[in-house]
Order: C-alpha cells, then sequence, then structure tokens
C-alpha cells in the first residue's frame, strides 16, 4: 500500500453485498471529507473497496497526477471495483481520460449526490427538480460529447456517434425547457397552498441543518408523525407541514431536505422551491448533531450557515438546536455550545430521540413567536392606500389604534404577538415592492 491510499480494515474486510455497486473512492486526506463522502457513497449503495487520498483532486488532465492516475488503475485492477467514485467536480475532459486510463465509469461528486437525490425521490415535485439538477449536470457534459465525438470513437461515453450526440444534445435541451415549464407550475401550486397557509394565521417553523442530524426525529416527535429516518445521508427530499398546538398557540411546523457541504449552486436551484420554504418561515430550527467532533461541528455548521444565506434567510430568525445531547455528558455539551457562540436566549441542547430538552425547545419557540409586543408603525400615504387589506387583518390580531394626520400618513399603534407583527411588516414591504396601477 502506498502513502497516497489509505484502506481502513472497515472497508476491505467487508463481505461483498451483491446488491450494490463497488467502487473505489478517491477523496481529499481529511478524516471529515473522507467519512462524508463514504457516507455519500453508501447513500448511493455503492461499496467502497477501498480509498484513495490526495491533496489536489483538480489537477488539468486526471483530477489527480498521471502517476496517480495509474495507481488508481491498477487499485481498480486489484480489487476488481466497478466503478470510481470521484469527491470532486470534474469537467467532462477531465471524467473522460480518467475514465480511458482506469477503464471504469468515473462518478463524480456532483453525479454522486444526483443519484443519492434521484433514488430517493419520491414526490412528483422532487423527481422534476431532480430532473433539471441532471440535465444541468448534463448539459456542458453534452456539448463535450459533441466535441468529442468529432474526434472518434469514445470509450465511457456510451459509444455514441456524432449524429447521435447531436440528437442527444438537442434532446437535452428540449427536456430542459419541458421540466422547467413543470416546475413552474408546481411552483405556482405551491404559491396557491402559501396563500391557505396565510389564511390559516399560524406563524411557520421550520427544520434545517445538514442531513442526518435528526430533524425527521424531532419531527416525527413534535407531530407523532412517521417519516422515514435512517442514518443514510439525504433521507428526507421533500417537505413536510403538520401544524402544532403549543399549550393554545399554534404553529405549523415543516421538515426538509438537508444540507451538506460543497454543495453546488445550481442543485440549490434545482431545489429551491423546496428550500424556498425556508424564506417564509417565521423562524428556523438550525439543528446540529453535538455528538460531532468540534470541527466536525463547525464545519457543517458554517455549510449550513452558508446556504441559509444564500437563501437570504435572516440571522435574526435562526433558533440553533444541539441534537443527540444523550450521547455527550453536561461539560462536553457546553463546550461545543460555546465553540460555535451559542447564546442560551438563541440556543438549546434536546434530544429527538430521547425527548430530552424537547420541552424547553417548545417552550423557547412559543416565547420567540408569542412574546407580546407593543410597536408603532408608520405608512406613508402613497403606501396606507394600498394596504387596507392588511390593516383589517391586522386589527383581527390583537389592539390596534390608527391615527391619520392631515397629509395621509397613517399612524399605526399595536399591541400583539411577536410573529404577527412581523407577518405584517412583511406584508408591508412586499405591497410597497410591488408596482402599482
Ligand atoms: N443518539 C441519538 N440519535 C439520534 C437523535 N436524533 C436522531 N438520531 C439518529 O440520527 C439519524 C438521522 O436521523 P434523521 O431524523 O433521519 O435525520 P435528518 O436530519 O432528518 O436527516 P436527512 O433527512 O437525511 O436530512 C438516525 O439514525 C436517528 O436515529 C438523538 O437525539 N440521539
Ligand atoms: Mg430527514
Amino acid at each position: 500500500m502506498t502513502s497516497s491510499t489509505s484502506s481502513s480494515s472497515s472497508h476491505k474486510d467487508r463481505v461483498h453485498d451483491p446488491s450494490k455497486r463497488t467502487a473505489i473512492l478517491v477523496t481529499y486526506p481529511d478524516q471529515f471529507v473522507i467519512d462524508e463522502a463514504v457516507g455519500l457513497a453508501e447513500a448511493a449503495d455503492y461499496e467502497v473497496l477501498d480509498i484513495m487520498t490526495r491533496r489536489y483532486l483538480s489537477r488539468s488532465k486526471y483530477g489527480v497526477g498521471p502517476g496517480q492516475a495509474e495507481k488508481l488503475k491498477m487499485l481498480v485492477e486489484e480489487s476488481g471495483a466497478e466503478f470510481v467514485v470521484f469527491d470532486e467536480k470534474l469537467q467532462s475532459n477531465q471524467l473522460y481520460n480518467l475514465a480511458g486510463m482506469v477503464g471504469r465509469e468515473i462518478i463524480d461528486r456532483e453525479r454522486l449526490i444526483l443519484e443519492i437525490f434521484s433514488r430517493r425521490a419520491s414526490t412528483a415535485e422532487a423527481k422534476l427538480q431532480v430532473k433539471l439538477a441532471e440535465l444541468i449536470y448534463e448539459m456542458p457534459r453534452a456539448k463535450a460529447k459533441v466535441r468529442l465525438a468529432k474526434v472518434g470513437e469514445q470509450p465511457g461515453f456510451f459509444g455514441l456517434g456524432k449524429y447521435e450526440v447531436d440528437v442527444y444534445y438537442q434532446a437535452i435541451k428540449r427536456q430542459m425547457t419541458t421540466v422547467k415549464q413543470k416546475l413552474q407550475d408546481a411552483s405556482r401550486q405551491r404559491e396557491l397552498y402559501r396563500a391557505q397557509r396565510r389564511k390559516l394565521d399560524m406563524p411557520i417553523v421550520s427544520l434545517a441543518g445538514y442531513t442526518g442530524v435528526g430533524k425527521t426525529t424531532l419531527f416525527n416527535r413534535l407531530t407523532g408523525e412517521s417519516k422515514e429516518i435512517s442514518s443514510n445521508l439525504f433521507t428526507t427530499l421533500t417537505t413536510s407541514t403538520r401544524s402544532l398546538n403549543l399549550d393554545g398557540f399554534k404553529i405549523l411546523f415543516s421538515d426538509t431536505v438537508g444540507f451538506i457541504s460543497r454543495l453546488p449552486t445550481y442543485m440549490i436551484e434545482a431545489f429551491k422551491s423546496t428550500l424556498e420554504e425556508l424564506t417564509y418561515a417565521n423562524l428556523i430550527l438550525l439543528v446540529v448533531d453535538a455528538s460531532q467532533p468540534l470541527e466536525d461541528l463547525n464545519r457543517r455548521y458554517q455549510s449550513c450557515i452558508e446556504i441559509l444565506s444564500e437563501l437570504k434567510v435572516s440571522p435574526a430568525k435562526v433558533f440553533l438546536v444541539f441534537n443527540k445531547a444523550d450521547l455527550l455528558d453536561e461539560s462536553q455539551l457546553n463546550l461545543q455550545m460555546l465553540a460555535l457562540g451559542a447564546t442560551p436566549e438563541g440556543s438549546v441542547a434536546i434530544s429527538a430521540k430521547t425527548g430530552l430538552g424537547v420541552e424547553d425547545l417548545l417552550g423557547k419557540i412559543r416565547d420567540t413567536l408569542f412574546e407580546p409586543v407593543e410597536t408603532q408603525i408608520s405608512l406613508e400615504p402613497s403606501d396606507a392606500a394600498h394596504l387596507s387589506a392588511q390593516i383589517s387583518w391586522l386589527k383581527t390580531q390583537g389592539e390596534v389604534a390608527i391615527n391619520k394626520s392631515a397629509d395621509g400618513r397613517l399612524t399605526i399603534n399595536v399591541k400583539s404577538n411577536s410573529w404577527t407583527i412581523e407577518r405584517f411588516i412583511k406584508s408591508v414591504d412586499e405591497a410597497k415592492a410591488k408596482p402599482h396601477g
């Protein structure tokens, strides 16, 4: 075994499960990254026979250096692996060169994530989202196939001739248009559903967080549902929403797709309508797995923060939940919480599995959303004219006193709960943003 390869006994000594596809994993020499890559490969039903680690996986010709590509070929031949899982994004020419060198199909990180999503997508919308992501992935590669097909016979590229490749490329373009159209329909559907939800006058609390941290376990515990839970990555791909009663205060509670590090932007884009749910939430419970080593915890937390900011979610709405507290003692837990800069007001430690701390969490959700607030809101005459529906709604939600000055400006004094006021202010902003005829 060379220094560039590491083969832990857990991968080598395992009895091969014939239903799984065997693979050599190429990844970075970093335990966090290795563990995540193995998790991803396993979630896509690959059995990792051996692991090769390199510091650089974006070298121009093969991703790895030429000498390492040779070593990979030997590793593939020795182990009899059917595939190479390459834990980095590769360009078409790199995929092509490496496949030619090792004589196996190369599954790069993006394709791996797509394979998992495609296996797990169960609703029509999730299937469309995955299809769109697959087409976006395929598009630049199809162009390269057209180019490469002109050069000659291309093993690892399905042996398509130039004509077939052209047809293939055009077909991808057409499919993409159709899928986008269908997704727009689904998005309109979702908009209608959202409008209905607004009428329910309940704040929305959404779960967010890395895949596998226990979001669905918590969702099931609180709602009495039995949605699928597993140690595999990306168990949940679609959003589920249920109403919950917190001592007389009603909320809508949502579970959604988990995050992962180095998630390509176009995948966030493809899953936008699912992830968009987060932008409509009044409160986001960002769940982390407190039992992970601090460095991993921190990296996963940072990935989540990045994705949330990409989705333009306000940090003020994020409440941090340290799950799996049953696996740590109190001092360890405190250290982990301290390290992420968690404050007692903005976080809580729980175990979704045992129920520990869950009452505390519910209390904090209730306090955050239903805290009584008194405030004053001023509206310009030009805005006030378009806001009668919103103002009527506000009047049904608390004590409201309105003063109109001579120039038509409205001053609204309102006493209600925090989420109602937040929602009113948001609807005012939305009305202002809309052009009026
Ligand atoms: N020890 C312990 N395990 C937990 C706890 N909560 C969840 N788990 C386990 O963590 C694993 C992942 O749980 P899920 O609820 O499926 O995680 P998720 O965040 O919904 O994952 P995705 O749907 O993939 O994003 C399962 O094996 C759960 O049994 C907990 O509080 N303590
Ligand atoms: Mg889940």
